[in-house]
């Protein structure tokens, strides 16, 4: 008989994963504080754009595996899928994973698995999750398993990732670590690799770091390349001929819940050695600066210009506006006087300040494109069909 399991939060982690294993035949509870996540889900719908998600929800719900619910239920299982914020000082902000500990905390026996997903400062599994139960529940010491396995899905490809990506796990001690791993190798068709809590913390950390970085030296050299009059985009496609290099795509800056929080988690913890890390950050964080300058510059030319924003999501083919760069540019320039913006998503929905626009009469209505997304839908414009506009391209996409 398969493992019971109860997920707590519903979001781009734990919905698609608690899905999934009711599909693989476990019986799940899906729990979120929101009420409306909770009745949406139970009618079979999805609030999250992932591609195929909305089938796999629907087969999950009506095979009757998955129920969702506002409280958690006993279980077998335990998998934290919680967000992890950090606070105007960038300190990281784990209250959400404290908050799921305590509330799973009556439910669980002995011989329960603890998981957390969340991506976290390291030490947070020892110091939160396991201090956080034991406390509560000192009986349960060395009778429950507890782990950190990060989630590692990359949004847009969530569905394929969860099973294919290798995983990380480690444990508070090693017959934890043993556990959690057995039960990853039931589902997951890439290697699941075994450490401690500590090195899986850090490890999720320095991914997304190491993309951070990688984007703000693409950033810099687009800056860079700016002021000495070169095409960064063609610069950068002869560059990545050379046979060990490989840069990666400059942008209008770096969005998402993940790569432009958590390297702020490995500067908080070790602030005089992240040196590398905080600036990766800092130029990453320019740049919506530095996009806002070059549309000033270029609107001077017009009386009152109009500008023409097409995307306002945190990155291409997603409907997430969450740290968007895009969106943080889009309400600077409307918050400017004396100019019109006009603003095109196809797939962003949550927008309640301004109204959404068809492309055709953004595009046809500016004087001035600024391109911030490369949606697919956009992939379709050529420089040729806008060249009676000006252009401001973030994103390569027009060359
Ligand atoms: N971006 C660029 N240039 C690039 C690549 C990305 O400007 O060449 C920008 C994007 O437009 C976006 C931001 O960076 O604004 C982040 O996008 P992304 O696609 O690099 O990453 P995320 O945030 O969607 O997902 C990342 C992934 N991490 C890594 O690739 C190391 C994913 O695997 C993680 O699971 C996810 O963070 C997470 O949840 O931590």
């Amino acid at each position: 008989m398969k493992s019971s399991i109860c997920v707590i939060g519903l979001g781009y982690i734990g919905l698609p994963t608690a899905s999934l294993l009711a599909t693989k035949g476990y019986k799940v509870t899906g729990v979120d504080i929101n009420p409306r996540v909770v009745d949406s889900i139970n009618q079979g719908n999805v609030h999250i754009v992932e591609p195929d998600l909305d089938v796999l929800v629907r087969s999950a719900v009506n095979s009757g595996n998955l129920v969702a619910a506002n409280e958690p239920v006993r279980a077998d299982i335990f998998i934290l899928a919680v967000p992890t914020p950090f606070l105007a000082d960038k300190q990281p902000d784990t209250h959400h994973v404290e908050a799921a500990t305590r509330a799973i905390s009556a439910e669980i026996a002995e011989g329960n698995l603890i998981i957390l997903e969340s991506t976290v400062p390291v030490g947070t599994t020892e110091a939160i999750v396991a201090h956080t139960l034991f406390d509560l529940r000192p009986e349960l010491r060395d009778k429950i398993a507890i782990a950190h396995c990060p989630e590692r899905v990359l949004p847009g490809q969530i569905l394929r990732e969860l099973i294919e990506n290798d995983r990380v796990v480690g444990g508070i001690d090693a017959r934890s670590t043993e556990r959690a791993v057995d039960f990853y190798r039931e589902f997951v068709s890439g290697e699941v690799l075994a450490t401690d809590a500590r090195t899986a913390e850090m490890a999720k950390l320095t991914e997304n770091s190491f993309r951070d970085v990688n984007i703000a030296f693409a950033n810099e050299l687009s800056m860079i390349c700016d002021a000495l009059k070169i095409n960064v985009w063609e610069m950068i496609s002869l560059a990545n001929r050379h046979p060990r290099v490989n840069i990666l795509n400059p942008g209008p800056g770096v969005g998402g819940h993940c790569i432009a929080v958590d390297p702020w988690f490995i500067v908080a913890s070790a602030p005089e050695h992240a040196r590398l890390i905080r600036t990766a950050r800092e130029v990453n964080d320019h740049k919506p600066h530095w996009v806002l300058d070059k549309v000033r510059h270029k609107a001077e030319r017009f009386k009152r210009p109009v500008i023409g924003c097409l995307g306002i999501t945190f990155k291409a083919d997603v409907d997430d506006i969450r740290e968007s760069p895009a969106l943080e540019i889009v309400q600077a320039l409307m918050a400017m006087p004396g100019m019109d913006v006009l603003v095109n998503d196809p797939y962003a929905t949550r927008v309640q300040a301004f109204d959404l626009l068809p492309v055709d009469e953004v595009i046809q209505r500016a004087d001035i494109i600024l391109v911030l997304v490369d949606h697919k839908p956009y992939r379709k414009l050529s420089a040729a069909s806008l060249k009676e506009k000006m252009v401001i391209d973030t994103r390569g996409m027009l060359v």
